[in-house]
C-alpha cells in the first residue's frame, strides 16, 4: 500500500517538474496543448483585415504554414481594420491559453495595455508586417516583415532617375500621394520617403490624400483630386488596388495613363507586384514602376516558432527581401543609402 503511493506521488513530481518546466522553457502556458491531448501548437493569429491582394495572400500564407498537417491549430481572427478588434481577439487568444499569439498589427500605436497582458499571461507575441509604436520592446517577442521605407526610397530614387534621363524639371513634377491607412507602418514608411524626396528633389507634392489601401476609395480620392487640379502627372499609390482605382478615375475622367509626361500622359507608380491586373498593367505599360512588398511570411513566422519551441532567440527585426519592378529598361538599376538595387524586369 505504502509502496502504491509513493508511486503515485513520484509520477505527480514528475508531471509538475515537466509541464512546469515547460513555462519556463518557452514563456508559453502549459494548459492548451495538455487539454486537447496531443502536441499541436495552438497560434492565435490576428490578421487587421481583408483590405487588399497583399493582405489575402498574406492570410493565405500564414494558413499553410499553420495547418493541421503541419502540426497547428490555427484560431484565426479578421480584425476588419478595427483595433479594437484585434484587441478582443488577443484578449480571446490569452483565454484560450494558446501557445503563440501573432499579431499583423492595424495601426501602430496602442497596443501596451493589451500586450502586458499577453505578457502577465506568459504567452509570447510575434508581429507580422505592420511595425507597432510601444515604448517597452520586451511586449513583444519579435517582427517579421518589410522596409517600408525602403520600398518608398527605391520607387522615388526610380522617379528621380527617370526625370534626369528624359531632361524633365523637378518643378514639372507633379504629384499626388494616395495614401494607405493613416497610422499604419505601410503608410508611415512610404509617405515619409516621399516626403524626403520631394524635398530633396523640388518636385510639387500637389496632395496626400488616404485611399485606405482600396480600390474602391482610391478611384473616389483619384477622382476628387482631378477635379481640383489640372496638372496631376504622377500619382504614387502605396498599393497596387489603390493603383487599379487611381487607373480607373484616371480613365474615366478621359485622360491617360503612362510614362509619357511630357505628352499628357499620368504616370502610375505602386508597392506590393501581388495583384494579378495590376501586373498585367506593368507589362502593359498604364503601371510604370512597382516597389515590390513580399506577403509570403508564413514560412518565416514559422521558423519563428520552431526556433522558440526549442528555446531559440529569433533576431528582433527581420527583413523580408524585395525587388522593383519596371517595364522601362533604360533604367537598370538604382541607388538607395549608397547600395545598388537591380530593376528586375517583367516579361
Ligand atoms: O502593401 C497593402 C496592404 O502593410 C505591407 O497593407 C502591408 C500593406 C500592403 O493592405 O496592400
Amino acid at each position: 500500500m505504502i509502496k502504491k503511493y509513493i508511486t503515485i506521488i513520484i509520477s505527480l513530481l514528475f508531471c509538475i517538474c515537466l509541464f512546469g518546466c515547460r513555462d519556463v522553457v518557452d514563456g508559453s502556458p502549459a494548459t492548451s496543448e495538455e487539454e486537447t491531448g496531443d502536441d499541436e501548437i495552438v497560434i492565435g493569429f490576428s490578421q487587421l483585415g481583408a483590405e487588399s491582394d497583399w493582405r489575402s495572400a498574406n492570410t493565405e500564407s500564414m494558413k499553410e504554414a499553420f495547418s493541421n498537417e503541419n502540426g497547428y491549430k490555427l484560431i484565426f481572427e479578421d480584425g476588419q481594420q478595427k483595433q479594437s478588434n484585434q484587441i478582443t481577439a488577443i484578449r480571446t487568444f490569452i483565454q484560450q491559453e494558446v501557445d503563440y499569439i501573432v499579431l499583423a498589427p492595424v495601426t501602430e500605436t496602442g497596443w501596451d495595455t493589451v500586450l502586458q497582458e499577453a505578457k502577465d499571461a506568459g504567452i509570447p507575441v510575434i508581429l507580422v508586417d505592420r511595425m507597432i509604436d510601444i515604448e517597452d520592446e520586451s511586449l513583444f517577442t519579435c517582427w517579421v516583415g518589410s522596409d517600408f521605407g525602403l520600398e518608398g526610397r527605391k520607387i522615388t530614387s526610380w522617379l528621380e532617375r527617370f526625370t534626369y534621363m528624359n531632361g524633365i524639371k523637378s518643378e514639372d513634377i507633379h504629384i499626388v500621394n494616395i495614401q494607405g491607412t493613416l497610422g499604419a507602418s505601410s503608410q508611415i514608411g512610404r509617405t515619409e520617403a516621399l516626403r524626403s524626396a520631394v524635398k530633396e528633389y523640388g518636385w510639387d507634392l500637389v496632395a496626400e490624400v488616404s485611399g485606405d489601401f482600396t480600390q474602391a476609395k482610391s478611384r473616389e480620392v483619384m477622382a476628387e483630386l482631378l477635379e481640383k487640379h489640372d496638372n496631376i502627372n504622377v500619382v504614387y499609390c502605396e498599393n497596387d488596388n489603390e493603383a487599379l482605382g487611381a487607373i480607373e478615375a484616371i480613365e474615366a475622367a478621359g485622360k491617360k495613363v503612362g510614362s509619357d509626361i511630357r505628352n499628357g500622359e499620368i504616370m502610375i507608380l505602386s508597392f506590393d507586384g501581388v495583384n494579378e491586373e495590376a501586373l498585367a498593367y506593368l507589362s502593359e505599360g498604364k503601371i510604370t514602376c512597382i516597389a515590390e512588398c513580399n506577403p509570403l511570411q508564413g514560412p518565416r513566422i514559422q521558423a519563428v516558432i520552431a526556433l522558440l519551441e526549442v528555446s531559440g532567440n529569433p533576431d528582433k527585426f527581420s527583413y523580408v527581401e524585395e525587388r522593383i519592378y519596371s517595364m522601362y529598361t533604360e533604367i537598370r538599376q538604382v541607388t538607395v543609402d549608397g547600395k545598388l538595387y537591380e530593376v528586375t524586369f517583367l516579361e
